[in-house]
């Protein structure tokens, strides 16, 4: 088996990045030994709020369900809590400080901080045990987060010859190309769950008008020119990639024809308000109804613990404790 394995965490509802960049494409090119899951435990690390984050992580699970990526693939981090903090401990202990500290996100994200939640310097292994336990071969990954998948890698060689052969030596691989969308407000920024500016981020759960609304106001330039110049039209570029990415054409083929920045945004609005109706209704569907939502939980979390347990169990006996 060749897992691989990619995770969206709650911090927030799920945009058309998300979407566009990611999610489409873990539903269309589905690996037969893929996995997926709602990495709610990494959601702690700043802080939350307890009722936020349960809905939010029912709110992302039914998002990869209505996007149509596999549900037999699926499941929610911390549904196997037991199983990845057992992990997480393990891999701590066999984790140096001087390695966690050396972690680069660790290091912009606590900067200036006064109150840096302990769980911001040992995320990068809780994530390690993410990618150990369950056998994962390879981990699509960006740049930012190349380098706790060589953690991972580290730990789990350390682990292997310090105390005997478990874990599978991880990967990280690049993904495939999917659609980097831009904040709408600030095309220099990518869209993102976090962004303060609620302008600048499309909701998946967003309707029509609000969609409308929010393309119509996209920032673009002065030159009112439609073509394809990342650099030197960043706003116009971003609205054609996406027009492109929701009609599966290149960003010069989506210019064609478009004389103006109305006409433009009009364009990607219509786009991406049909793109993301039949997910948007879905979801709805999912989370209102909510048994079925739990139905594909409950058996998520089932066979990612069949999956996982004899590797944990032989982890923690070879370690003395189990
Ligand atoms: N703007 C984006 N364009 C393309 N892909 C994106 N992804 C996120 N934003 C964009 C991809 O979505 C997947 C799940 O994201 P994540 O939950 O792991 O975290 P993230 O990348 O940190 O997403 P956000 O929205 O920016 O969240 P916050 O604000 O909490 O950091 C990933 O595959 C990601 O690449």
């Amino acid at each position: 088996m060749m897992i691989r394995l990619s995770g969206i965490t709650p911090s927030g509802e799920a945009h058309l990045g998300n979407y566009l960049g990611a999610v489409r494409r873990w539903a269309r090119e589905p690996g037969p030994d893929d996995l997926y899951f709602v990495s709610n435990l990494h959601a702690m690390t700043t802080p939350h709020e307890p009722e936020r984050l349960r809905s939010l992580t029912q709110h992302q699970l039914a998002f990869l369900v209505a996007s149509g990526v596999p549900w037999e693939s699926m499941f929610v981090q911390s549904d196997l809590v037991r199983e990845h903090m057992a992990l997480s401990w393990l891999l701590e202990c066999t984790c140096t400080f001087g390695e966690a500290r050396r972690m680069v996100q660790f290091k912009e994200k606590s900067e200036g901080n006064s109150s840096v939640r302990l769980g911001l310097l040992t995320y990068p292994v809780l994530m390690a045990a993410d990618i150990l336990l369950h056998g994962t071969a390879t981990v699509p990954v960006g740049n930012d987060q190349k380098q706790h998948v060589e953690l991972a890698r580290t730990l789990a060689r350390r682990f292997n010859t310090t105390y005997g052969e478990v874990f599978v030596m991880p990967e990280a691989v690049v993904p495939t190309a999917g659609a980097r969308v831009r904040d709408l407000a600030n095309p220099a920024k990518k869209m993102s769950k976090s962004s303060s500016d609620q302008d600048g981020i499309v909701y998946v759960l967003d309707d029509p008008a609000v969609v409308r609304r929010k393309f119509q106001r996209a920032v673009t330039d002065g030159l009112n020119s439609v073509r394809y110049v990342p650099q030197e039209q960043p706003g116009v570029a971003n609205l054609l990639e996406i027009l492109a990415s929701c009609t599966d054409t290149t960003p010069e083929a989506a210019a064609e024809g478009i004389t103006g920045y109305r006409d433009l945004k009009e364009a990607v609005a219509e786009a991406v308000a049909a793109e993301a109706a039949p997910v948007r209704e879905r979801m709805l569907d999912l989370l209102e109804g909510g048994a079925e939502l739990q139905k594909i939980r409950a058996a998520g979390a089932e066979r990612a613990r069949e999956r996982s347990a004899a590797r944990l169990n032989r982890a923690l006996e070879l370690a003395g404790v189990g």
